[in-house]
């Protein structure tokens, strides 16, 4: 058995009711416990409230699981040791009946394989700065352009290079549709200087335009970029700041590979006073409330 499909999870999806897919990379790799258990738990209540079913997604013991139990969800939160599982280390954990954080990327395979269309996260990972001589493009985008998985994220973390990772998404067919924004939210704050090409006003026009795109017999994903709420949004001159800082402190260290984000995200976290966490909290929140809102509109097209 490779795959574990929650019943709850599984009888929505026979019936045409709405799920959405939940990574766990975030809650072992992206927050401190406990506030990692305790957001993983917040987000699937916010779907719950809405009418969707939630599918949080980690390998236990070698199984990828799709609906984590909230048990599981706590234990992942403190368990020391989880391995950040991308595409290229799934094999292993697999075979050798580890535990795994599935990023992005391994989340949409996941998801993909037990038919859930919408998952909900903070950020994705993309094309890092100076990828030019590191090539540290993060695998979530090739994942994106092959794989059949809506994303709905808060676009991509600042300590990305983000034009390069539009011209990336771009190159690979994947729409990356901005959520009531022309423009690519930047994480932390709500811009990033870089227009995108359609701004979507309602989740119906988002779903319309993911079910063309299968329709079509295209495949790979849709990104949405939603924007943190104003009120959550870091002030973008200290968040650069910040943001460099971690970055020459990784470079300094030697840091790269699968522990870049990690590590910049926890260094940013110390160097903001834990203000950058709660607002990567928050972003989350407000993801799920539109990938919710997404995953029931799918619904309502496919009766
Ligand atoms: N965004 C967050 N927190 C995270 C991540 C993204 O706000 O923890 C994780 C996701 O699981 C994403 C991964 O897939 O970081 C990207 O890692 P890399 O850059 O090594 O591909
Ligand atoms: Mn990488």
């Amino acid at each position: 058995m490779m795959i574990r499909v929650n019943p709850e999870v599984q009888n929505a999806l026979d019936n045409n009711q709405p799920v959405v897919a939940l990574e766990s990379t975030i809650i072992s790799h992206g927050m401190p416990y406990p506030q990692n258990v305790k957001t993983a738990l917040a987000v699937e209540a916010i779907l719950r409230e809405r009418g969707v079913i939630p599918a949080t997604i980690g390998i236990i013991d070698g199984v990828g699981v799709v609906g984590m139990t909230p048990e599981e969800i706590e234990e992942f939160g403190k368990r020391q040791g989880i391995i950040k599982v991308s595409r290229r280390d799934l094999p292993v954990i697999m075979s050798k009946k580890l535990w795994g954080a599935t990023t992005v990327a391994t989340t949409m395979i996941f998801a993909a394989k037990a038919g859930i269309e919408v998952f909900v996260t903070g950020g994705i990972g993309g094309v890092h700065r100076g990828a030019q001589e590191t090539f540290d493009i993060s695998a979530d985008l090739q994942e994106l352009a092959h794989t059949n998985v809506s994303v709905v994220c808060a676009g991509a973390k600042a300590i990305l290079d983000l034009p390069l990772t539009l011209e990336y998404l771009e190159t690979f067919g994947v729409p990356v549709l901005g959520y009531k924004t022309e423009e690519l939210a930047a994480f932390y704050t709500r811009t990033s200087g870089l227009k995108l090409d359609y701004k979507m006003d309602s989740e119906k026009e988002i779903a319309e335009a993911i079910v063309a795109k299968r329709e079509m017999g295209l495949n790979g994903g849709v990104l949405i970029a939603n924007p943190i709420p104003e009120e959550y949004a870091m002030n973008k001159e200290e968040m650069d700041k910040a943001i460099n800082a971690a970055i020459d402190e990784m470079n300094k260290m030697g840091v790269h590979g699968k522990e870049s984000t990690p590590f910049l995200l926890a260094k940013i976290k110390e160097l903001t006073g834990g203000k950058s966490l709660d607002s990567n909290i928050q972003l989350v929140f407000n993801n799920a409330k539109v990938g919710a809102e997404i995953a029931k509109e799918i619904c309502l097209l496919k009766r």
